[in-house]
């Protein structure tokens, strides 16, 4: 639907004003507001994945200053990371294979339990370019998914699926490491691959946000966490087959991932929604000496890798059984009035004891021509708000059809709740076709 694509001098400050929380907040909030699109996958804290790169980055450092394949610094990379895995409960094997004359090692990270013939995986190399320490390229990725790993083990994880990670060696070389892996597979190994999930620069300092598209349903899974934050996605087709998800796809393995760009140029439009610089590469240092811990951007890398775990949760524990309790519905449809005060639709929960759980689900489904407009409240029944989905102006897609996870442990879950919609900027209209609360 044709719009301006700029919300107006007028309607911006409206819009600004109307998406201040502060005018709805009660007194004091109970519980911080939790941030929208999570699964029920912990939070990753930023500062653990850092510290994985500090640690890369002393690596290289005391190494030549790089993690290539047949250095020092990689056999060291490895060390690091198994050390890790082997103190967190994971079953680990070096897999080892000879390139340049030199000996190479993939690292394997098997989670114990789950369902053997039906595998859910994450990967990332952990080999950098002889340039550099490769702290982007692919520290943030090895980081990332080492990170998850740990949080998978201090969850004390029972997916239905079974759980593996993998650090690839000589990937700079092209996917030597990760190509050895999948050859080594046999066929019924492969098939028991649901899915390959590849990690290679999340954390670009001048960072876009890309999901791969080679399989759909992978696709959307990281389409939709990112849309639950309001952070625009765009398809990723710069590293079809350079990174270490071909030879899995070559083997007929759905695979997805996410990438936050290396030296292509951010264009203006990028950088209106990424924020960012417009004219730059998104990773100068891509391949450079000056990949270190200083070239990370530290948002993107919290994101892609709450991303990471939000995949390995939702793939790995699906067919798990439904979470226990009851739904409490409301299916009245509330027109959204344009660029106004919000319109509120109840729920009476009854029957409930206690509080509600740190993981309660909210389902929306709002049918909007521009999906970017809206704000999502949960109010408890003491007024407490939590936001679950903010303005984000340029996302021009249609209606929010999502299930957000709010921690609401800190609320009696007996009470009337609201779903508190408000539309922020002029132009396009929806309404709210239901929403359910699921204990
Ligand atoms: N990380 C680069 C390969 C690469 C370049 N663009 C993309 C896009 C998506 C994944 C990987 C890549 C390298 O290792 O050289
Ligand atoms: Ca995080
Ligand atoms: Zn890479
Ligand atoms: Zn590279």
């Amino acid at each position: 639907m044709r719009r301006s694509a700029l919300v107006t001098g007028a309607a911006a400050a409206l819009a600004a004003a109307l998406v201040t929380p502060a005018l709805f907040a009660p007194a004091a909030q109970a519980q911080p507001a939790p941030v929208a699109g999570r699964s029920a996958a912990p939070d990753i804290p930023v500062a653990n994945v850092k510290a994985h790169l500090a640690q890369l980055q002393s690596i290289a450092t005391a190494n030549g200053g790089n993690r290539a394949h047949g250095r020092a610094g990689y056999k060291a990379s490895v060390d690091y990371i198994k050390g890790k895995l082997d103190a967190a409960g994971y079953t680990t094997t070096l897999q080892t294979y000879s390139y340049g004359g030199a000996t190479g090692y993939n690292l394997i990270a098997d989670w114990p339990g789950g369902d053997t013939s039906h595998v859910v995986m994450a990967g990332a190399h952990l080999d950098s370019v002889t340039a550099g320490p490769g702290i982007n390229d692919d520290g943030s990725g090895s980081a990332g998914i080492l990170e998850t790993a740990l949080a998978v083990s201090r969850a004390g994880l029972q997916p239905a699926k079974h759980v593996r990670f993998g650090w690839w060696g000589t990937e700079e070389a092209g996917m030597v490491g990760s190509s050895n892996y999948v050859n080594k597979l046999t066929g019924a190994d492969r098939s028991k691959i649901d899915a390959y999930l590849n990690f290679d620069m999340i954390g670009s300092p001048n960072p876009g946000y890309f999901v791969y598209d080679d399989n759909a349903a992978l696709d959307t899974l990281f389409k939709d966490y990112f849309a639950g934050l309001g952070v625009a996605t765009e398809p990723e087709t710069e590293g079809d087959g350079r990174s270490d998800h071909a030879p899995f796809k070559n083997a007929g393995i759905p695979v997805g991932g996410l990438f936050s760009g290396a030296d292509y140029i951010k264009t203006s439009a990028q950088a209106s929604k990424w924020g960012g610089t417009a004219g730059q590469a998104f990773d100068r240092c891509y391949h450079s000496s000056c990949d270190t811990s200083a070239n990370i951007n530290d948002t993107v890398l919290d994101r892609m890798s709450d991303a990471i775990a939000h995949g390995i949760w939702s793939l790995a524990t699906e067919g798990t059984p439904p979470p226990s309790g009851t739904v409490f519905e409301n299916t009245t449809d509330f027109a959204i009035p344009d660029a106004a005060p919000p319109i509120e639709s109840p729920i009476t929960v009854t029957g409930r004891t206690g509080n509600a759980p740190a993981t309660l689900k909210v389902g929306v489904d709002v049918k909007h021509t521009w999906r970017g407009d809206l704000v999502i409240d949960l109010v408890a029944p003491d007024g407490s708000t939590y936001r679950v989905k903010d303005f984000s102006g340029n996302d021009s897609a249609d209606n929010v059809v999502a299930t957000f996870t709010v921690n609401a442990s800190g609320e009696v879950a007996n009470g009337t709740w609201k779903l508190r919609v408000q539309d922020v900027a002029s132009q396009d209209t929806g309404y709210l076709d239901s929403w359910k609360l699921t204990f």
